[in-house]
């Protein structure tokens, strides 16, 4: 069997390279030449770990190979970004422009699946333009929608032990798609229609954002209330049904910062909560600003000279290198726009250095710094002792 990746990015390349180990012959399609090259010379393009191994393998022995245009194949999956136009619209062009590039490879029985995160309804689109092409394969191929929901940084084994959920646009197409990922995923395959299954990958990120945006705006309430929002949600959370997740900064990422929109531009008058959770998300780290500015001019007025200022962190999440989407870089651009020429160290353990920020040792900048400021969660910062002589904003439960 032979299968054809259309886009070898976070998702794309991965994938492809674990069906590949699994027997499945793959053709890897990217319109980035650099990446096809780099593809094919067994050179990662995205930081995944262990996945180097696995590329060159498959690439040493044949069973994938990467390429500009796409080849004839028996299955093609579509694996491009579904970004947003201006104003958080889901723009489809890339999967529409994916789509379009098979068409004329397509013969009956062939299988064809979309796993870019999409707008409910986008399958049946698809399904549509490649009728209207080729209106002698209606009923005649497989088409159907299954989402990924991996990890960066966990993805070969997710990939292979996560659930899925398959949604064709009927139930030969569910099939077929089952058959296909059986070839590599243990985890149970979970059958349904194209658009619940595109419709779950939005619903799982989304209420991901919405149960934040209540910690979030715990950690507001319990500033101003004066009490210690981790102490509070560690003790509600004791509660055999309470299960409260962490404050942070904001929210990062190319997905639970995003797909909500995916919701909300499609259902804008019934999507209340999820909208107003992600207003509340992006508040959380223009208050965080905020709070920093205040804690610099208090401590000129205490002190009667500006302060050292230390920022911590500048990833999205902890414990990675990924500035995608992240508030921590957004807040610290902020602060040192404030431009109250004080001394700003940025720190980020995970990185060597940054084009724009000056990186400081996060030792260094503790030990230098009158104001300390947690922004991400990394594993080092929690070795550094609590010093009752600083002023610490933790906005990510270093010291909880
Ligand atoms: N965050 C908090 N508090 C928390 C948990 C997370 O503030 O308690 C923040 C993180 O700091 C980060 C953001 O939310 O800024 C997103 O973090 P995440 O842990 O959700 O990680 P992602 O975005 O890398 O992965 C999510 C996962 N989705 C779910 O957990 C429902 C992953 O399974 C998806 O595959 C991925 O989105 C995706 O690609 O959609």
């Amino acid at each position: 069997m032979k299968a054809c990746f259309m886009g070898l990015g976070y998702i794309g390349l991965p994938t492809s390279i674990i069906a590949a180990k699994h027997g499945i012959q793959i053709v890897g399609v990217d319109i980035n030449a650099q990446v096809v090259e780099k593809t094919n010379a067994g050179e990662l393009h995205i930081i995944e770990p262990g996945l180097g191994d696995l590329l060159r393998d498959v690439i040493d022995c044949g069973m994938l190979h990467a390429s500009i245009t796409p080849e004839e194949s028996d299955a093609y999956f579509i694996v491009v970004p579904t970004p947003f136009k201006g104003n958080h619209e889901p723009d489809v062009s890339y999967v529409e422009a994916a789509t379009r590039a098979v068409i004329p490879f397509l013969k009956s029985g062939d299988l064809f699946v979309i796993e870019s995160t999409s707008p409910v309804g986008t399958t049946e689109a698809m399904a549509e333009i490649i009728y209207t092409e080729r209106p002698e394969l209606k009923d005649k191929i497989y088409i159907a929608y299954c989402p990924e929901r991996v990890l960066p940084g966990n993805v070969i084994y997710e990939l292979i032990h996560n659930d899925r959920v398959i949604g064709g646009i009927n139930s030969e197409s569910t099939d077929k798609a089952i058959e296909f990922y059986s070839q590599f995923v243990q985890g149970t395959l979970h059958k349904t229609n194209a658009r619940t299954a595109e419709m779950c990958k939005l619903t799982e990120n989304s209420s991901r954002d919405v149960q934040i945006a209540f910690a979030n705006e715990l950690s507001i309430i319990c500033d101003k209330a004066g009490i210690n929002v981790w102490e509070l949600i560690n003790l509600a959370n004791k509660h055999p049904r309470v299960h409260i997740l962490q404050p942070g900064c904001g929210v990062g990422g190319h997905c639970i910062a995003v797909d909500p929109y995916f919701i909300t531009a499609d259902f804008p008058s019934e999507s209340k909560l999820i909208a107003t959770s992600r207003e509340i998300n992006n508040y959380k780290s223009f208050w965080c600003v905020e709070k920093v500015k205040n804690a610099m001019l208090q401590f000129e007025l205490n002190k009667h000279r500006k302060p050292v200022v230390a920022m911590m962190g500048l990833a999205f999440k902890p414990n990675i290198d990924d500035l995608r989407e992240s508030p921590a870089k957004y807040i610290v651009s902020k602060v040192l726009q404030g431009g109250n020429d004080s001394d700003i160290l940025v720190v980020e353990p995970n990185l060597k250095e940054h084009q724009v920020f000056k990186l400081t040792d996060f030792r260094t900048a503790y030990e230098r710094a009158d104001i300390v400021v947690f922004l991400v969660a990394h594993d080092p910062f929690k070795t550094l002792p609590f010093n009752k002589n600083k002023v610490i904003l933790d906005f990510c439960g270093i010291y909880k």
